[in-house]
């Protein structure tokens, strides 16, 4: 059967597409979602953790879902071109839609802070790509400014028909548990669009009796760049998780409102704790993530060692469901995947040289 899309799919839940909508997909949605026995028991024996792989997007990462809602609307508007600040994943996954749709796309990066796989993808889609001497911040108010005096649509997260495909996230995990969520939802926060769809996503789910209960939400920032944990924009905010290098989150208000409406935390972790569990994932569960997907890992790591976890109620079942989404691939930043590992070993190109380096096992001679 063909893969739908998410406005294919959730549609109903979709009031914003109009019918009779060219829809412009790429078939994004419907990720797995994986079981990871292996970190489950190293994070808290009460724990039973699944991964939402969002890295398995056309793009590469979760902001397919809310693209394709946000370029098909911009389309049946009659734009002609659409643009975005990024730290580089929602670049890629524009520069792709607007590929599709066949209009133009602009995108506006901080120089030189831009995982290689992004900026490549951005590049081959034909996007005008157009670095700044500044952050994402800076990037961001440009783009507001530019696209309300002009006719482009903006496409970062504070359009919200971007919400609107977003929170299918939340749709997919409820329903392939069954119309149950789980108790605890986490995720990286950047900009904290992501956050706000799930948010809503499992509200509107509930409301519309596809779903039994409501998660809490646990959301975490890296510790250079953590203004909602910190009470305040950071200026400079620094992390070699470049999605998530963003110092004045556009829907700041709203992820406290989820935080606080589903009894959730929002902490912050340290570049050591994200570059550890990204490891980690790729090692022990054979899931490759980008940089920022390991920040809410190494959250779940962190409150666990608090002590969190030990007296928490679970809704389903006799174990703790905790899902984590995996917002990109590890694709995307080959560099950082190359520096966090062992080097590759040169060795000379004779048997007895390789036998001696591979060191695992030396197997008898046949
Ligand atoms: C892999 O691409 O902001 O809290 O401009 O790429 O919804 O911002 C990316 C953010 C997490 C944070 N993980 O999500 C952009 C951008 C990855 C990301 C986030 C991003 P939000």
């Amino acid at each position: 059967m063909l893969r739908q899309g998410i406005i294919e799919r959730y549609g109903e839940y979709l009031p914003c597409v109009p019918e009779g909508a060219g829809i412009i997909s790429l078939s994004e949605g419907s990720t797995p979602l994986l079981r990871a026995h292996n970190i489950e028991s190293r994070i808290h024996p009460r724990i039973e953790l699944w991964l939402k792989y969002e890295g398995l997007n056309p793009s590469g990462s979760f902001k397919d879902r809310g693209m394709t809602v946000a370029v098909t609307l911009a389309v049946r508007e009659g734009h002609k071109a659409v643009m975005c600040a990024s730290t580089g994943n929602t670049s890629a996954s524009a520069a792709a839609y607007a590929a599709r749709a066949g209009i133009e796309c602009v995108v506006l990066i901080p120089k030189g802070r831009i995982a290689k796989g992004k900026l490549a993808q951005s590049m081959i889609h034909g996007a005008r790509v157009l670095q700044i001497d500044g952050n994402f911040d800076m990037a961001l108010e440009l783009t507001r400014s530019i696209t309300n005096n002009h006719a482009i649509a903006l496409v970062n997260s504070i359009n919200p028909h971007r919400l609107e495909g977003q929170k299918t996230g939340a749709f997919e995990i409820a329903d392939d548990f069954g119309g149950v969520a789980p108790d605890f939802h986490v995720l990286p926060v950047g900009n904290a669009g992501n956050i706000t769809a799930y948010w809503m996503g499992y509200k509107e789910y509930k409301e519309a009796g596809k779903s039994k209960n409501l998660p809490r939400m646990l959301g975490f920032q890296a510790a250079g760049a953590a203004p909602i944990v910190l009470g305040k924009p950071v200026d400079d905010p620094q992390t070699f998780a470049t999605a998530i290098r963003i110092g004045n989150p556009a829907s700041w208000q709203k992820a406290l409102d989820a935080r606080d409406e589903s009894n959730g935390v929002i902490g912050m972790v340290t570049d050591r704790q994200i570059k550890r569990a990204y490891r980690t994932l790729a090692a022990a569960e054979g899931v490759f993530v980008e940089p920022a997907s390991a920040a809410g890992i190494a959250g779940l790591f962190k409150l666990a060692q608090s002590g969190f976890f030990d007296n928490v109620e679970q809704f389903h079942g006799d174990k703790i469901r905790v899902v984590a989404v995996l917002t990109g691939h590890g694709l995307k930043d080959p560099g950082n995947a190359v520096e966090a590992s062992e080097e590759a070993i040169s060795v000379e190109a004779t048997e007895d040289a390789i036998l001696d380096a591979m060191q695992l096992y030396h197997p008898s001679e046949t």
